[in-house]
């Protein structure tokens, strides 16, 4: 449904503005960032007339305030090319200033504003909404270092600030919403009279549909001082002094997830997700308001989605308004605000679930703590208060319409563990809806070669309509293995990255084995790096036992005061400088840590891999989306019954997928058997010989015990169960090198594997929440 109205450049006239942009701004200048800097703003020429028609399509129509702390979007110039069918002109353009293409591309900064699997579904719903056609804002803040970048040194992780904004951004536009937010203060009379405002700034980033269909925006709020500067201070001499307020307000939106372990980090963690909040509802009111729309009628104007927790004090803001500001009663605002709002939950982990010391939370939002008092009045059975906290995943409960979980095990999970009781009190808020992710980034964008066997096999369509993978079925020999080569020079062209950038050989031949997610326990990279170590060891024993070679990936960051996970990043990195010298196993096994995973470093890694690792413990992943991205990648997943994982093996099928491992209920059971790990390991020895050679300095003979810490953690509490699911996890990965060694039986599977994923595109998802959660049908062309 492409609008007629928008104009996409030929190639010429593509090529023409290109070298334009290059005299004018650049000087004529031919480096890497001059080009891509004149292509960004040619692009944004494009795209913003796109935006500008869609937001007039929309006007009228209900839409969605989709509130996250985190949008993890990644480079936006290759997404775009590809979308306004622009990226040959770009190509030809780049080959006749003496640069390729991909080079160019690799010079815009991966936008930094999330951690993990929320912000990067976040990403990919804005371009589903924007696709579908579902007329929706992405509210986020503008940090100015989002998350960490992070180096290895010396095998461990180093965490620096990023600099994505440094040198400007030019996918954004500074927008003319800016709203004044108080902190702090006092209430007289149920009158709120902050004691301190900082200044919400929009910035504005054009989300285009697929082709120019539709659009969509990211609004991003960014901190400013209400008076940044003061003349008077300065004159008097304190010339840094007068700057005060503005470096106090900039504070506010620096980093996502600053530590939280101090009062203070706490306490910028709270205004940090008010901050969001209210400049979103101030935002999503001031229009309704200026459509002359009665405050009754917002149910059928705009729904908002919470996206986790993190901003469940809109809620009780949206009160604040209602209440303080539209004279509405208890009862009828708390009515309105459950006709709006919905929540998202993304984890059972408790200690996710955030909650904040009423002493803090009365500190900071004065009003809002007197209202969250109410709400707790009014709804007893809610939990909303507990042990002197307010506890934010039942305050969002509570004052929400539906509540969503993001697989259909994470949902049942949910009704059953920390929203039992609200469960039992509203059987009917909680829904599910998977998570999907966007086919336009995750196979078009990173992996052009499949995209083009998969055109070649069932024609063009099943980009916006991804279920007609299906008709790849039955599967003909030639698109097996037209996929197969695709798979092969994927690899062959990561094996050269690898080699030039890490200094690694690897046999572009060998199983690609990868594991690329946050580093969490319960994700358990270290039963991937034990199954290694004893894999190794087992190699050296009997070289010449016809192992089939592999090569194993791991990227992810650490939070930075997870020690934990700090010293599995370190084991992982002096495993792989122990087993890539080592004569013996030679090719038969390598071991790399990539720094600084995001997203541009997932789509260089998914379309080479043969398997993907999703290995959580039962019942701790809510649903995992790179799991789907490998699966329609061609990769085969080695998994638990976990999160997605059960659904993506309903959907391709037992037989194309290695299961492994305990069910949530067996988790269970498991965990209370006293002595589990150590039965586990009596009974397994190569567990209990890769875990000697933590204790024995195999890996730093300076330093033995370096790694007894999690060696003692698998053999005692275990409390992910790492050496209960090891011996099967051993068993599935023999099955796997089996299975791959039979080239051409793997071939077939993972090209089942692409053809049945159809379903696990985010928009199937988006219309579902579009169906059962807001309400909303698509704007039609
Ligand atoms: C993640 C879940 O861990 C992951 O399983 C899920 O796929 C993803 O959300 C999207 O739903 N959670 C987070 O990123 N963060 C938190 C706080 O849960």
């Amino acid at each position: 449904m492409r609008d007629e109205a928008v104009t996409v450049p030929s190639d010429a006239a593509f090529r023409a503005a290109v070298l334009e942009r290059l005299s004018s701004d650049h000087g004529g200048r031919r480096d890497l960032c001059s080009v891509r800097r004149a292509m960004a703003a040619v692009l944004r020429g494009v795209v913003v007339p796109i935006w500008q028609s869609a937001l007039e399509r929309g006007a009228g129509h209900k839409r969605v305030a989709y509130l996250s702390m985190e949008f993890l979007i990644g480079r936006l110039a290759g997404d775009t090319l590809l979308s306004l069918g622009l990226r040959d002109a770009a190509k030809a353009v780049c080959l006749e200033l003496g640069l390729t293409l991909d080079d160019v591309l690799e010079v815009e900064p991966d936008a930094a504003l999330g951690n993990g699997g929320l912000g990067r579904l976040a990403a990919c719903f804005l371009d589903s909404m924007a696709t579908v056609g579902c007329p929706a804002v992405g509210y986020g803040l503008r940090y100015e270092h989002g998350l960490f970048r992070q180096g290895i040194e010396d095998d461990k992780q180093t965490e620096t600030p990023e600099d994505w904004l440094s040198r400007g951004y030019p996918w954004e536009l500074r927008s003319a919403r800016s709203y004044g937010i108080g902190f702090f203060g006092t209430v007289t009379d149920g009158v709120w009279k902050p004691s301190e405002t900082i200044w919400a700034q929009g910035y504005d980033v054009p989300v285009p549909g697929w082709q120019g269909s539709f659009a969509g925006t990211l609004r991003l709020w960014a901190a400013e001082a209400v008076q940044s500067f003061d003349l008077g201070r300065f004159n008097g001499g304190d010339h840094v002094g007068a700057s005060e307020t503005e470096a106090s307000a900039r504070a506010l939106c620096r980093v996502l997830y600053p530590d939280d372990g101090t009062e203070a980090g706490q306490t910028l963690r709270l205004k940090q997700e008010y901050f969001l909040s209210a400049a979103s509802l101030a935002d999503l009111l001031a229009d309704h308001r200026a459509a002359g729309l009665p405050m009754e009628t917002l149910p059928d104007h705009v729904a908002i989605q919470l996206n986790d927790t993190h901003p469940a004090i809109a809620g009780p803001e949206l009160m604040r308004v209602l209440i303080d500001e539209e004279g509405l009663e208890f009862d009828a605002a708390l009515k309105l605000a459950r006709g709006v709002l919905n929540y998202t939950n993304h984890t059972l982990l408790p200690e996710a679930l955030e909650s904040w010391p009423e002493m803090l939370l009365g500190w900071l939002l004065p009003r809002h703590l007197e209202i969250i008092r109410m709400l707790a009045g009014a709804m007893p059975g809610a939990g909303i208060l507990g042990g002197s906290e307010v506890r934010m995943g039942n305050l969002a409960f509570a004052m929400a319409g539906r509540v969503n979980g993001v697989s259909a095990l994470h949902t049942e999970l949910m009704k059953e563990t920390v929203f039992a009781g609200l469960h039992r009190q509203h059987p009917e808020r909680i829904v599910n809806q998977t998570n999907g992710v966007t086919p336009r980034r995750w196979i078009a964008g990173c992996n052009p070669g499949l995209a083009g066997a998969v055109t070649a096999a069932i024609g063009e369509g099943w980009l916006t309509d991804l279920e007609r993978l299906g008709e790849l079925e039955p599967l003909q020999p030639g698109v097996v293995e037209a996929m197969a080569e695709v798979k092969r020079a994927n690899k062959v062209q990561l094996a050269a990255w690898l080699g030039a950038t890490q200094g690694v050989q690897v046999d572009p031949g060998a199983m690609f084995d990868v594991q690329i997610k946050r580093i969490h326990e319960y994700k358990r990279q270290h039963l991937n790096i034990l199954e290694t170590i004893a894999l190794w060891q087992e190699m050296r024993d009997a070289p010449q036992a016809g192992w089939v070679p592999r090569v194993k990936i791991f990227a992810g960051k650490a939070a930075p005061g997870y020690h934990f996970a700090k010293e599995i990043i370190h084991l992982i990195g002096k495993v792989a400088r122990m087993v890539n010298a080592d004569p013996v196993t030679g090719d038969l096994l390598k071991v790399v840590f990539l720094p600084n995973y995001n997203v541009s470093l997932a789509e260089r890694l998914i379309p080479a891999a043969d398997l993907s690792e999703q290995i959580s413990t039962a019942g701790k992943e809510a649903s995992g989306t790179g799991n789907m991205k490998f699966a329609m990648n061609g990769a085969l997943t080695i998994g638990t019954l976990d999160g997605a994982n059960v659904e993506i093996r309903e959907r391709v099928g037992a037989e194309n997928f290695l299961l492994f491992g305990m069910t949530a209920e067996e988790v269970s059971s498991r965990r209370a058997i006293p002595d589990h790990a150590a039965t586990a390991i009596e009974a397994e020895p190569r567990l209990a010989r890769a875990l000697e050679a933590l204790r024995d300095g195999t890996f730093i003979p300076d330093w033995p015990d370096l790694f007894a810490g999690i060696a003692d953690n698998v053999s005692g509490p275990d409390h992910f169960l790492v050496a209960s699911d090891f011996a099967d996890y051993w068993r599935a990965q023999r099955e796997a090198d089996r299975w791959f060694a039979d080239a051409d039986g793997w071939a077939e599977k993972a090209a089942l594997n692409v053809a049945r994923s159809g379903w696990f595109s985010s928009d199937r998802t988006i219309r579902g929440y579009m169906a059962d959660i807001w309400g909303i049908s698509p704007v039609s062309a």
